[in-house]
């Protein structure tokens, strides 16, 4: 630094020597000792000093701290203009709406409205009162969070499940093999389902059990099986973006990594009117087992 300071504003250079300083290894009161030394006026050092660190802090603990990112599955191709049709091999899919921060995905008529009443039908026998995974046991239990019935088919259990399945792999380019079996749910009128992250949490103790059937979940496919009268949309309350539960219609997203810096927060609006069906599909790392 030059010997006496003629103004005191903290300027890009500053910012880049003090940054400089602390990589060196200079400790804060010797960077303040040096900068005091240069004219530097202490209040204003001490504010340069503090602001700059922090901000260089910050840096150095998100790469330390955030798992680093994973491949995830996506369903449009990465250049060349979004596409309004995609066409699999047994239909075509619209876009709707698609963004990347998180990264969300709307498509219309994913499914059929005569597959969507099957998969209920078939569903509909099974329904008990929902339950999430407990990350600290690993184990399954009923949530006041989530106050839909809800059921799980095996992958590959029906023809109908075969098909879908088959369908969301073309889709997303993504395993058969790596998804979870489809999970059916219903909403009566008032019931939620409030906001959650679909990835398990890596900070909890159940996590490393749950993550040995095929690792993390990376992304979600939820798809609407009927049209509820009022409520019932898919909210992402970090990005304050509903999704209307459309018939046959479905939202994706990914996560990149099991951190809510994914800003993949989501949850399920009360039903006000009506009810509401949706099938959820969760895609792993791996191969689920
Ligand atoms: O039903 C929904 O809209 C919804 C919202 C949030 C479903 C899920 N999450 C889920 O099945 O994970
Ligand atoms: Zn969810």
């Amino acid at each position: 630094m030059s010997a006496v300071q003629q103004t005191q504003a903290v300027t890009p250079e500053l910012r880049a020597w003090i940054i400089e300083q602390a990589q060196a290894g200079a400790q804060p009161e010797a960077v303040l000792a040096s900068m005091k030394a240069s004219g530097w006026n202490e209040d204003v050092a001490i504010a340069a000093l503090e602001e700059t660190l922090r901000g260089f802090l910050d840096e150095r603990a998100k790469s330390v701290l955030l798992p680093p990112p994973v491949p995830v599955p996506d369903p449009l191709p990465k250049e060349g203009g979004l596409p309004t049709v995609l066409r699999l091999p047994d239909r075509e899919v619209r876009v709707v709406m698609a963004m990347n921060e998180p990264r969300v995905v709307v498509l219309g008529g994913l499914l059929s409205h005569e597959e969507c009443d099957e998969l209920v039908a078939q569903a509909e026998r099974r329904l008990t009162r929902s339950e999430t995974v407990q990350t600290d046991t690993g184990a399954s239990e009923v949530n006041a969070a989530r106050t839909s019935q809800g059921m799980f088919f095996e992958r590959g259990e029906s023809e109908l499940c075969r098909r879908i399945e088959a369908r969301i792999a073309a889709l997303i380019g993504w395993p058969v093999d790596n998804g979870e079996g489809i999970q059916v749910l219903r909403y009566r009128p008032g019931a939620e389902y409030k906001p959650h992250y679909d990835y398990f949490d890596p900070a909890q103790p159940g996590t490393p059990r749950i993550l040995e059937r095929g690792g993390q979940r990376v992304a979600t496919v939820v798809m609407y099986l009927n049209d509820p009268e009022i409520g019932g949309g898919t909210t992402f309350p970090d990005v304050k973006v509903e999704v209307a539960p459309v018939k046959g219609n479905a939202v994706f997203f990914s996560y990149e990594r099991a951190h809510p810096s994914s800003k993949t927060l989501h949850g399920g609006a009360p039903v006000v009117a009506g009810e509401k069906w949706v099938a959820t599909k969760w895609l792993r790392e791996g191969v689920f087992r």
